[in-house]
């Protein structure tokens, strides 16, 4: 690595006159679109920060890096940055060949000369590399649900950067950031990593490793891709501004990153260790549960509370960086300032806020006293996460045709429309399939398609701040539990199972199908011809024999209050 952190580090582009001409030619190649995740990492390959890699990792250097953390000829790099693709496009393609890799626009940014393509063992990479084939780590998910099935390896070719539209002045190269400190004489510089927003803790900690080290501070956080469900970028980086001025002036600095996270802990401290060392930094702070995926299929953590700072120690001195100790500050009552927890004296009182209580004051408009957060970070939080009662929400009901869903949805619309506050919107699932699913069927691939363009249109909705009632079918688990996670970016999901049985929705066939698929006029109808698979996390289960509507709808009603989603 490089710890010379004065020199410029080597790029992968080519001068602009030659990127002119490259561009044209690549015009003529086959054409990869990158996905957003795959964009995050050719940037940093192309301006060096992921260095020493060349470009995507050949087959050989993949199997290595996956098994030693080493490329083939012994250079230390924890992660597996490869180009996956569909089998399709990689059919297509030859050793050999050139291709142009493009952004989600279709501009030209590299040229990728494929040396290597591979069918990887998935499996393998998500047990050495994430420690365990489970897809509750958000990254083995990644691998097996959204990643391509094959890889393509081979040098990269820059021609332009990714265009970024968002907080240009806050974006810099390693080379760009090496110059910054050469410019004003930082020779020491310790670099925090983040994904969240800061607290008062956060400056405090930070601020005070730097000045345990006698270096200046870089806060670098990621702003390409960060574990599902966290703060938007936007707001964070508003966030930061904020707490910028609190520190003393000239001594510390922001810059935005935009790498896209794996959450893998220890290999991926290493990681961010060689990336800030290619920025720059000299040191960085590595805290409890770095880079942390949170819980495991079995409800456990998926690395140990300090493996990250184990494996950072291993390879502080290759990677041409030093670990700085996150300490863990508490506020102390008596004193009005923050300590490290372990240096507090016995008696005194000590008041920590969690990160799932600041979520809980925050979804219900509490309180978040000033001795743990900055004002001005509390209000860009409240304006991005209003409180619970004031965000959107989609109310999701799901059953047999004929099962009342319809019914009471419409009834709760109602309901809700009479408290007023917020726009709601019905997208039940025989008016969708007129206009929105007009010309889908009844197949697996098609309904699928149905439930995801509703959940889209709800998720829409949801952030908006409005209401979104569905009431589609909806017999598929998976497709539900991706619809929620659509949903939950942006507001609650309500899923309600009205558990009419098969038996009395063929009794009240009410539209006259249930005869219709006996008589297999109608074909893979559901229930009778097709699954439906009950839900088993559902928010609410309406049992609708012998209950009238008007109940069922006041269930859901009391629902929506006791989840804090419609003021009492
Ligand atoms: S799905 O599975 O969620 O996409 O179905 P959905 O969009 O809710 O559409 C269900 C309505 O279409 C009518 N219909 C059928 N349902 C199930 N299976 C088959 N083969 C079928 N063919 C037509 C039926 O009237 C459903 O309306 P509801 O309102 O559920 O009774």
């Amino acid at each position: 690595m490089n710890n010379q952190n004065t020199m410029p580090i080597p790029e992968l582009y080519v001068s602009q006159e030659s990127a002119a001409k490259l561009k044209t030619e690549a015009g003529e190649m086959l054409s990869w679109d990158l996905s957003p995740r795959q964009i995050c990492d050719l940037e940093l390959l192309m301006n060096g920060g992921f260095a020493p890699l060349k470009g995507f990792l050949t087959e050989e250097d993949y199997d290595s890096v996956v098994e030693n953390m080493r490329t083939a000829d012994g250079k230390l790099w924890p992660m597996p940055i490869t180009l996956d693709v569909s089998e399709a496009f990689a059919d297509k393609i030859e050793p050999g060949t050139d291709i142009a890799l493009r952004d989600q626009e279709g501009v030209i940014l590299a040229i990728l000369s494929v040396s290597d393509k591979w069918v990887p063992n998935k499996a393998r990479e998500a047990e050495k590399v994430f420690g365990a084939d489970d897809l509750a780590h958000p990254a083995v998910n990644y691998l097996h649900n959204i990643a391509g099935p094959v890889y393509l390896g081979g040098p990269i070719t820059g021609i332009q950067q990714p265009v970024h539209y968002d907080y240009r002045a806050r974006r810099n190269t390693p080379n760009e950031l090496r110059a910054f400190f050469r410019k004003m004489g930082w020779r020491r510089i310790v670099a925090f990593q983040t994904r969240n927003p800061l607290h008062r803790a956060h400056q405090e900690l930070t601020f005070r490793a730097a000045k345990e080290a006698q270096a200046n501070l870089l806060i670098h956080p990621v702003v390409g891709l960060t574990k599902p469900g966290d703060i938007d970028h936007f707001t964070r980086v508003r966030c930061y501004e904020a707490v910028l001025d609190k520190y003393p002036s000239a001594t510390t600095s922001l810059s935005l990153l935009n790498l896209a996270m794996r959450m893998a802990g220890p290999r991926e401290a290493v990681w961010h260790g060689i990336i800030r060392a290619n920025h720059g930094c000299t040191h960085m702070i590595v805290g409890r549960d770095h880079a942390g995926p949170g819980k495991n299929s079995a409800g456990e953590d998926f690395y140990g509370p300090y493996d990250a700072q184990e494996l950072f120690k291993t390879y502080q001195e290759e990677i041409g960086i030093e670990m700085v100790d996150f300490k863990h500050m508490v506020w102390v009552q008596e004193k009005a300032q923050y300590e490290p927890a372990d240096e507090v004296q016995e008696g005194m009182t000590v008041l920590n806020i969690s990160g799932t209580e600041l979520r809980r004051r925050l979804a219900e408009g509490l309180e978040i006293p000033e001795w743990f957060s900055f004002p001005e970070v509390v209000q860009e939080l409240r304006r991005t996460k209003p409180a619970k009662a004031k965000q959107g929400f989609t109310i999701f009901f799901t059953g047999f045709s004929g099962s009342g869903k319809s019914t009471i949805a419409n009834a709760v619309m109602v309901k809700l429309m009479e408290m007023g506050g917020r726009p709601v919107t019905l997208l039940d699932g025989d008016v969708v399939r007129k206009n929105l699913s007009s010309e889908l069927g009844f197949s697996k691939e098609h309904r699928d398609l149905n439930i995801r363009r509703i959940g889209y249109v709800a998720s829409e909705i949801t952030k908006n701040g409005g209401i979104a009632i569905c009431a589609p079918i909806a017999p598929y688990t998976a497709t539900r539990r991706a619809v929620r996670e659509d949903i939950e970016q942006y507001g609650t999901f309500v899923e309600v199972h009205v558990a009419t049985s098969i038996e009395e929705c063929e009794r009240r066939d009410r539209k006259g199908l249930y005869k219709l698929a006996r008589e297999g006029k109608i074909k893979e109808f559901t229930g009778i011809s097709d699954p439906y698979e009950e839900p088993t996390k559902a928010e609410l289960k309406l049992d609708t024999q012998n209950v009238d509507v008007d109940n069922c709808a006041q269930q859901v009603i009391l629902k929506l209050e006791s989840l804090g989603l419609i003021a009492g």
